[in-house]
């Protein structure tokens, strides 16, 4: 643009930039152009976040805390897959990783220095059940009413997801865990028992974190623990008994738990992409986004699995009865949507109207090979559930990026990706929340390095890095980016 131009004619401009693409500077003081990321009718007004939004970040139990065989826990299944050789990069284990367990203070301060007011954890299950059901382990339950008096005393609200992957193993052992039922109900005792103990300070709980993750890796491809290659019947029947306990969980909490408190999920739902936001794309890409989570999230969502599965399926379909899927679709409070990468959608003319456009050779993507950029997944993730299921209170549960996190020569992991990551995926999520879609916090992953399951200790997400030698926590550069985003409750 050129220094001549009239701020009365560069207005005209900016108006139709912000309903195109192009990406206009405002004008300075000297005449020229401001940075700006996003269009130009937002450059002149700071891209801000709606006024509470709670900024937080996450983690999960067996990828921070070690302590394995302390105060009563009993293995998990992935205890056992991280010691079976060859399942796990450079044969790593979770046995010490961030210590987290007697850490724990110090990394509520890690927190504090970032300014976020919130912080997803997950409670480990074979620690307060240690074999699942039966007899309770109350020194186990103790460390996280430690951990979330800690961050209460630090003005951060606890968000606790009762399962993250973490399964007893005598549960695997007995029945071959979630291929059973009876690990459908053996979560809602421990659900119901742990919300009646917590909820007077916990008021926000996720049953499960992502069903996509741990039953298809898992009990399909076998890259997860348990490890197993179930064929189709069987492991349709292991998703049906995963989603059956989530519903347990939530009747179970309702029932156990304080009225305050809210029950939800956190899901790496598919987040379809339209191709080219026009709307014939956009209409594909919702009915894909209904069809691709049929198995998990439609069918909580809306108490019924879709034709197309069902019928795709075949014999092969899950077994249920009509009282199972009103189990299973138990009203929630709010959402939490973990978003990575999308799927590009267009509209077609197939039956099902819509088809997957794979990535080309060349789509870029992070250090891990899966986590392709697709910044706009934050914005369609959740203006697809609020528009389709009419979810009207959602967090986004994890969001982030794995780099390759060199320390340079001053001990600073200066991790330009990882920003560049957060700053493209957090002006789509601003887009968004401008628009009303209801969004009422984001949780990044992860607040530090820690365990990556399958990966080890290679792909390191964290917005500290860690020595895992040492256990010396340092703040990368996306922890000054992210700090800075906080305190102005805007992009920067
Ligand atoms: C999240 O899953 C997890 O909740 C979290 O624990 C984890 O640390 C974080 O991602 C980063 O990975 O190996 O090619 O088969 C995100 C969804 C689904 C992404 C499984 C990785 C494996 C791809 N994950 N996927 S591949």
């Amino acid at each position: 643009m050129s220094q001549r131009v009239t701020r009365r004619a560069f207005a005209k401009v900016a108006g139709a930039a912000a309903v195109g693409t192009s990406a206009v500077g405002a004008v300075g003081a000297a005449g020229l152009p401001q940075p700006s990321t996003g269009n130009a009718s937002r450059a002149a007004a700071p891209r801000t976040f709606p006024s509470g939004f709670l900024w937080g970040t996450a983690t999960a139990s067996y990828q921070v805390e070690g302590a394995v065989k302390e105060d009563g826990r009993a293995p998990s299944v992935w205890d056992t897959f991280a010691h079976t050789p060859g399942k796990v990069v450079n044969n790593a284990t979770g046995d010490v990783a961030d210590d987290h367990y007697h850490r724990y203070k110090e990394d509520v301060q890690l927190m504090n220095a970032l300014g976020v007011k919130a912080y997803r954890f997950s409670i480990a299950w074979p620690r307060v059940f240690p074999q699942g059901d039966g007899a309770a382990n109350p020194k186990g339950l103790d460390f996280y009413n430690r951990l979330i008096d800690e961050l209460l005393a630090n003005g951060i609200q606890p968000f606790a997801t009762l399962y993250h992957w973490d399964l007893p193993q005598s549960l695997q052992d007995r029945g071959g865990g979630w291929e059973s039922r009876d690990t459908a109900n053996a979560f809602a005792t421990y659900a119901g028992y742990v919300a009646e103990r917590l909820t007077d300070r916990v008021k926000h709980i996720f049953t499960i974190n992502e069903f996509g993750a741990f039953v298809e890796l898992g009990y399909k491809v076998g890259i997860h623990a348990p490890g197993l290659k179930l064929p189709p019947g069987r492991f349709n029947q292991t998703r049906h008994h995963a989603v059956l306990g989530h519903g347990l969980a939530v009747q179970a909490i309702r029932a156990h738990a304080k009225p305050d408190t809210k029950v939800g999920l956190a899901e790496d739902m598919t987040i379809c992409a339209p191709v080219i936001e026009t709307p014939e794309h956009i209409d594909a890409a919702v009915r894909a986004t209904r069809e691709m989570n049929a198995q998990y999230m439609t069918v909580i969502q809306e108490g019924k699995y879709t034709d197309l599965y069902l019928s795709t399926a075949g014999a092969d379909a899950p077994k249920f009865t009509p009282d199972d899927l009103k189990i299973i679709s138990s009203p929630l409070d709010f959402l939490g949507i973990n978003i990575y990468t999308p799927v590009y959608v267009r509209a077609d003319a197939s039956a099902q109207r819509f088809a997957v456009v794979p990535h080309p050779a060349s789509f870029p993507h992070m250090a891990s090979p899966w986590l392709f950029v697709g910044p706009e997944a934050l914005y369609w993730g959740p203006r697809h559930a609020a528009q389709i299921w009419k979810v009207k209170e959602i967090y986004i549960t994890e969001n982030g990026c794995s780099s390759s996190d060199i320390p340079a020569a001053d001990g600073i992991v200066y991790d330009t990706d990882r920003v560049m990551y957060l700053r493209n995926y957090l002006t789509q999520l601003q887009r968004a929340t401008a628009e009303g879609v209801p969004v009422n916090g984001y949780f990044l992953w992860s607040l530090m390095d820690n365990f990556e399951w399958a990966d080890g200790y290679t792909n390191p997400f964290g917005l500290h890095h860690v020595d895992f030698d040492t256990q010396k926590r340092t703040p990368k550069l996306s922890a000054q980016f992210y700090k800075a985003v906080v305190a102005q409750n805007a992009l920067v």
